[in-house]
């Protein structure tokens, strides 16, 4: 970014500040007071996704200075940059171009001039074709009995984009295939997946980007001699039961595993980014490639959207905007999101690690520190539950916690009257965070005046409500994508690198030094902290004294 440009942002930000002064106490109460068409008017519709953005603390002047911030910020620049395969990861001088995953047949997308979209769907068409044979049986294990478990091995991107969307579209799913996630190298986590499944009838996909990380090898390794075992310990079983999504061919075939069984995807596509590579084989085997395609289209429309659309109509930029506002201007912390559908339960955790290893940095792109807090942290459970627990908080504490309210107009499993009471409940909670309830309202209706200020709520607790028509394979795309970009948004608000994870890596390099100290025979010299060092100790006494 031009200097320039971010003098401007600068002033940007220092309007926003100024204007936050002003606008700090105002209740969201007095804004619909004002404007009785604000609920109909602050709303924003695209790719199936209907957003009510009216709850938020925020004024048609607030809107002009965030877009305003996002045009000092260059956003428009740094979506085309995106877009058009630049190395926008500068710090691992990759592209991030997990919109080309979606993109039709016939598209182009760029990676260093070569048009990667044809590659892409070279992928797709040999998922398809493998999860056509393991689906109708035409893919059978080593004893000839057909596939009917599938249990993905990985972590992180390489398990909760796939595990979310496994049991976001478990609706669409085949009831015949029993499918399992195992990604902690807790071997608590193998042992109970693979407790009551078949060897014979069981395909294990190891997915891992690198294939090198240690949870996932760990893990394939049990799963390799689990099979073995129950399958008289012919290595050539290794072809029928293993297959591996990766990037890394040479390391998949010195695991054993046949490349030919191996589905490739690419260096530009980051971990969290990838539930709609190939690391989505266990979605695709789940609900067959017509819906695994539909999911695609989905987060493509929404791509075009974020692509195209002015800021003012655009849903991930007014939802990246918003979060900015929040965590730079009124200081909140945290966001919550609560999806009003049972199927999304894992959206919530899939959603932590797209939003805080992308934006849970505290140096600029060019490595200088930022001068405002980052990504918020991100935290929810599915509706109604999280009402019955922490929501006193959300109505009744003392901080602020922007949420996000996610429902579905149609229920995919109607059961009597539950389908309204559901959405009865996520309108009334939205309803009751932001406007609260008086004390002289609660004085009248008679309540005995040394509980009045228990029974009062402040209310003007901001949301956004996501009312869509259906939980789709098509609208999880949408969905996906939305979050997806309104991550970037912030990224690039922020001047940060959304698209590396040094932390993450910290961690796999760490863990290597102290397993090697805890599994050597003889006392091992320690050089670590003291508080390290003695636990390392208790954990060895403690471990001999067990053995
Ligand atoms: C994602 C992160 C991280 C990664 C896992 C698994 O963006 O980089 O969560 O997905 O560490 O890595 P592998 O797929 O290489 O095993």
């Amino acid at each position: 970014m031009k200097s320039g440009t971010t003098r401007e942002a600068q002033r940007a930000f220092k309007a926003l500040a100024d204007h936050h002064r002003e606008i700090r106490d105002v209740h969201l109460r007095d804004l619909f007071a004002r404007d009785p068409r604000r609920g109909e008017r602050l709303t924003v519709e695209a790719a199936g996704l209907f957003l009510d953005y009216s709850k938020n603390r925020v004024t048609d002047e607030t809107l002009k200075l965030l877009f305003a911030l996002a045009r000092a910020a260059d956003l428009r620049g740094r979506i085309d940059a995106m877009f058009r395969g630049e190395a926008v990861n500068v710090t691992e001088g990759r592209s991030a171009l997990h919109v080309a995953l979606r993109a039709p047949r016939g598209a182009t997308f760029t990676v260093r001039g070569e048009n990667v979209v044809p590659a892409v769907h070279a992928v797709l068409d040999r998922m398809a074709d493998f999860c056509r044979r393991v689906r109708d049986g035409g893919w059978t294990g080593h004893t000839g009995r057909p596939i009917r478990s599938v249990v993905n091995i990985g972590i992180g991107g390489s398990d909760l984009g796939p595990v979310m969307t496994y049991e976001a579209l478990r609706h669409y799913g085949s009831r015949a295939l029993t499918i399992r996630f195992v990604s902690n190298v807790d071997g608590t986590d193998f042992t109970e997946a693979v407790r009551d499944l078949d060897p014979a009838g069981t395909l294990f996909i190891i997915s891992s980007k690198t294939f090198t990380t240690q949870e996932t090898m760990a893990n394939a390794r049990a799963a390799r001699a689990w099979s073995l075992a129950g399958l008289g310990g012919d290595e050539r079983a290794v072809a029928r039961h293993f297959v591996a999504v990766s990037t890394n061919g040479p390391a998949v075939a010195a695991f054993g595993i046949d490349t030919a069984n191996m589905f490739g995807f690419w260096n530009w596509v980051g971990g969290r980014y990838s539930l709609m590579s190939a690391i989505g084989l266990s979605t695709m085997l789940s609900v067959g490639p017509g819906h695994f395609h539909d999911l695609l289209a989905g987060a493509h429309e929404v791509d075009e959207h974020f692509r195209e659309a002015p800021f003012e109509r655009n849903l991930p930029v007014l939802m990246g905007l918003l979060t900015v506002w929040y965590t730079d201007f009124f200081g909140a912390e945290t966001v919550a999101v609560l999806p009003y559908d049972q199927y999304l339960r894992r959206f919530p955790a899939y959603l932590q690690q797209l939003a805080m290893e992308s934006n849970g940095k505290s140096v600029t792109l060019d490595g200088k520190p930022v001068r405002r807090a980052t990504s918020p942290i991100f935290w929810g459970e599915p509706g109604t539950n999280g009402q019955h627990s922490f929501f006193q908080l959300l109505h009744q504490g003392t901080r602020l916690v922007p949420c996000d309210f996610i429902a579905f107009a149609h229920p995919l499993c109607p059961l009597d009257h539950h389908h309204d009471m559901l959405l009865a409940n996520v309108l009334a909670q939205a309803e009751a965070l932001a406007f609260g309830r008086t004390a002289e309202e609660v004085s009248a209706e008679g309540t005995p005046a040394r509980l009045v200020p228990h029974r009062t709520f402040p209310g003007n607790r901001p949301s956004n409500t996501l009312l869509l028509d259906r939980l789709t394979p098509r609208s999880l795309g949408g969905l996906v994508a939305l979050y997806e970009h309104s991550v970037f948004t912030q990224g690039a608000i922020w001047r940060i690198n959304p698209f590396d994870q040094w932390g993450v890596e910290l961690g796999k390099v760490l863990a290597g030094r102290i397993l090697a100290e805890l599994s050597t025979d003889g006392e091992p010299p320690l050089a670590h902290d003291s508080s390290t060092n003695a636990l390392i100790r208790r954990y060895r006494r403690s471990r001999s004294r067990l053995d």
